[in-house]
């Protein structure tokens, strides 16, 4: 591949400050909603490879906004890390590559905005958490994340989506999606609309303890999913957290709800057979230890008495987004099939019947924790 955007990816890194000459780049199908892009360059007889990216301003309308906080997340975990540990510092944070004017980004002449990171190379991700272990470490490395960006003075990041995690909002336009019915799809998803209708509640779970300002505001990823978790190829161990778009002042609780979403199911976001889709209690409590370990410091009585609750809150959101994107024809994540993001809602609305059936033993078990 050379061409994307009618720019060669050869002429879009020449853009950004490396010195290396360029070989090849391809897409890599990750995510679902910037383009990623894997290019490999070589500097001396060696190959080092990049990733740069499409930032989908369609979702983030504004994406200088978005490199800012990147920038100021990228530099502060940096810091943080390397007063730790110098050790293996290139894998253990991402690098953004400044254009060759300096800035965090470049725009090309049709609007787009395009960003290039150091290639974490030795690593791998998956989908499903194979282990508890593996819980407990993402839960870990969620909970270290959190609290190293506590003091990142908060008016250095901003909002970069509005309400991303407003359940309310999020079910007035999965309404809208129903009523306007652009595809003529509705009619057959009625199971899920009332599925929905009938779990209205859960968007108001936070409601009262945020009226009551017991759920303070805080930095958070907002985008834990496993997948974006790095574990080295050899030791396993994390080295590093990735897709810091989302990154933004938020409650605890949807970087702790994502976890339960995402590593206590062993069956993918978008499996068609709703039968693996399962609660695995043994993960949930290896999360929970990971997670705590980290945030029972920090965090107050009311954001843990939550926690339980959260994956429940955070799948059901998401149900509701992919169904209205459904709806609306697949404009938001990207769709690979027909009926993939169907698929997807389905998957979630099952999640969150198995995380009512376990809630009580969720909440005793969070408890018994901290
Ligand atoms: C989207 O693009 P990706 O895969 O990083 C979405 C998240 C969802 C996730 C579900 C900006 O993330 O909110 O939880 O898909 N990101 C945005 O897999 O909407
Ligand atoms: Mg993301």
């Amino acid at each position: 591949m050379s061409e994307v955007n009618g720019n060669s990816l050869e002429k879009l890194i020449s853009q950004f400050q490396i010195v290396a000459e360029f070989v090849e780049g391809h897409a890599w199908l990750k995510g679902h909603i910037n383009d990623t892009y894997v290019i490999t360059c070589q500097q001396g007889g060696s190959p080092i490879r990049y990733i740069l990216q499409r930032i989908n301003h369609d979702v983030f309308h504004q994406p200088a906004v978005v490199m800012q906080n990147v920038k100021a997340t990228t530099d502060h975990l940096r810091k943080k890390i390397s007063e730790e540990s110098s050790v293996d510092l290139t894998r253990r944070t991402m690098t953004l590559v400044p254009t060759r004017g300096g800035a965090p980004y470049y725009q090309d002449i049709k609007g787009n905005y395009w960003r290039t990171y150091v290639f974490i190379e030795r690593v791998n991700s998956s989908h499903v958490a194979e282990k508890p272990e593996q819980a407990e470490q993402v839960g870990r490395a969620f909970g270290l994340f959190q609290k190293r960006l506590a003091d990142l003075p908060t008016e250095k990041i901003q909002e970069t989506i509005p309400q991303f995690h407003n359940g309310a909002l999020r079910f007035k336009a999965l309404e809208k999606a129903i009523n306007e019915d652009i595809q003529g799809r509705a009619a057959k998803i009625q199971n899920e609309i009332d599925f929905c209708n009938n779990h209205k509640d859960i968007i108001h779970t936070f409601a009262s303890a945020i009226g009551e300002g017991k759920l303070p505001i805080r930095i958070t990823h907002n985008d834990t999913k496993i997948d974006n978790v790095l574990l080295d190829n050899k030791s396993g161990e994390v080295m590093c957290i990735v897709d810091l778009d989302t990154v933004m002042p938020g409650l605890i609780h949807y970087d702790f709800g994502d976890m339960v979403r995402t590593l206590t199911s062993p069956a993918d976001e978008d499996d068609r057979n709703l039968k693996n889709v399962t609660l695995r209690m043994d993960f949930f409590e290896a999360l929970s230890k990971g997670y705590l370990s980290e945030a029972n410091s920090f965090l107050n009585k009311t954001e843990k008495d939550y926690l339980a609750v959260s994956g429940k809150v955070i799948t059901f959101q998401l149900g509701l987004r992919f169904l209205s994107d459904h709806l609306n024809g697949d404009l938001y994540f990207r769709a690979h099939r027909d009926g993939h993001n169907l698929d997807r809602a389905r998957v979630q609305f099952k999640l969150v019947e198995k995380m009512i059936e376990n809630e009580a033993a969720m909440k005793s078990l969070i408890s018994s924790i901290v």
